[in-house]
């Protein structure tokens, strides 16, 4: 396992520092950032205003301006502290795995719900920081630009599939912050490390449904919005190209050489609840075993009528030979 990326900070008279502390709970690697005006707002908002975002409406109207500045989530905050926490296990990647009439569902929604377990590892830390502060835990669903200030604390680069990737560990974080009122010192030369996709294009070549152009990804064609965050039907030419998946996509991030090495978590709560999970099971459950099944999961976000669709177009994938 990585160590945590420490970042030289002074917290008052502590001699530990906030990477030392996000390591004791459960974080891989940890960075901070000073507060100021969101860095990449300019693109997001042109990333919503080109209709990237697809009907994602939590990313959009007033919720996309409080992505602006953090201040707008806590209005002391000083310091943005930064943690990547891995989800990797040994099973193998989407793109290896060939067993048939299964169905796949992506790596970071096998195990525990990441939000509850890195809210827990926030919190401890928040409190391991002292007393005396102002903070706000956030985790996915506040309007941060989470990969932008993770880059900014020097977490990792954001590659072509727009994921951020540590050279260490790889790309399988989920991302977290610690909005602080506290001012940490930052040591001179810390933040964004370098990009290093070079000349690579395999994520841009390997996505079936051409969803991704260097470093902008198109939800409109991503399986991963498609079987996770829209309601109502996925447009029938994009049923071929969804293959097995029935929650999520991890293509992009499979074929990526950073990822060929990368470590596997030793949290428990990320390990396996249900690996590719045969077809038929999940076609035959009702909406209370389906609730049963995946409870505690991300799986019950794509709610049941999305996962029965899901469960249909891989069904019929499976018959006509177009799985893989
Ligand atoms: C909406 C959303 C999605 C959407 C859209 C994804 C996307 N690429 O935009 C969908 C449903 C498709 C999705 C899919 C996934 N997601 Co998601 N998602 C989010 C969410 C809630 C918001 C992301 C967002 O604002 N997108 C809009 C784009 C424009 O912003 P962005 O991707 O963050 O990119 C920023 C920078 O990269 C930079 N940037 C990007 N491109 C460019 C280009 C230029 C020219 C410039 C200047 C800047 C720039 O600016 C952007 C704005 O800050 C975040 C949580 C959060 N609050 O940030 C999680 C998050 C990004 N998702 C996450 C995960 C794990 C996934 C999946 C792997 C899940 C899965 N297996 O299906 C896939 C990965 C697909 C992929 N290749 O991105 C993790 C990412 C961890 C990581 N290592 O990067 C996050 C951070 C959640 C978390 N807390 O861990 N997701
Ligand atoms: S998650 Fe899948 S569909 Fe979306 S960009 Fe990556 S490879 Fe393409
Ligand atoms: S596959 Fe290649 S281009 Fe894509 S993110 Fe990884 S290194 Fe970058």
């Amino acid at each position: 396992m990585s160590s945590a990326r420490t970042p030289a900070c002074r917290l008052g008279t502590r001699a530990e520092t906030v990477g030392e502390l996000a390591l004791r709970c459960g974080f891989e690697l940890a960075g901070v950032a000073p507060v100021g005006p969101s860095p990449d707002y300019p693109y997001y908002t042109s990333w919503i205003g080109r209709g990237l975002a697809g009907a994602m409406r939590y990313l959009t109207g007033h919720r996309a301006d409080a992505r602006s500045d953090p201040r707008n989530l806590l209005r002391t905050a000083r310091s943005v502290v930064c943690v990547a926490k891995l989800y990797n296990t040994p099973q193998p990647y989407s793109t290896e795995f060939t067993a048939e009439d299964c169905a796949w569902i992506s790596r970071y929604a096998w195990g525990d719900d990441y939000h509850d377990v890195l809210r827990r590892g926030l919190e401890q830390l928040a409190s391991l920081l002292g007393p005396d502060h102002d903070y706000r835990v956030c985790v996915d669903t506040a309007p941060l630009l989470e990969r932008s200030w993770a880059r900014a604390a020097g977490l990792g680069w954001i590659g072509k599939n727009t994921c951020l990737i540590n050279q260490q560990i790889g790309s399988w974080l989920f991302l977290g912050e610690l909005l602080t009122s506290l001012e940490i010192e930052i040591a001179p030369g810390a933040g964004p490390p370098p990009d290093r996709c070079g000349t690579c294009t395999r994520c841009i070549d390997a996505c079936p449904t051409q969803a991704l152009t260097p470093y902008e990804l198109d939800a409109t064609r991503c399986i991963s919005y498609f079987t996770i965050e829209l309601r109502g039907p996925i447009p029938d030419e994009f049923h071929s190209a969804t293959g097995a998946h029935i929650f999520g996509c991890d293509i992009c991030q499979d074929v990526c050489p950073w990822n060929r090495t990368a470590p596997v978590t030793a949290d428990l709560a990320f390990a396996p609840r249900h690996f590719a999970p045969p077809l038929e099971r999940l076609a035959a459950l009702t909406e209370e075993q389906f609730r049963e099944t995946f409870r505690g999961t991300p799986v019950t976000r794509a709610r049941y009528a999305g996962f029965q669709r899901n469960v249909a177009i891989a069904m019929a994938n499976a018959q006509s030979g177009s799985l893989a």
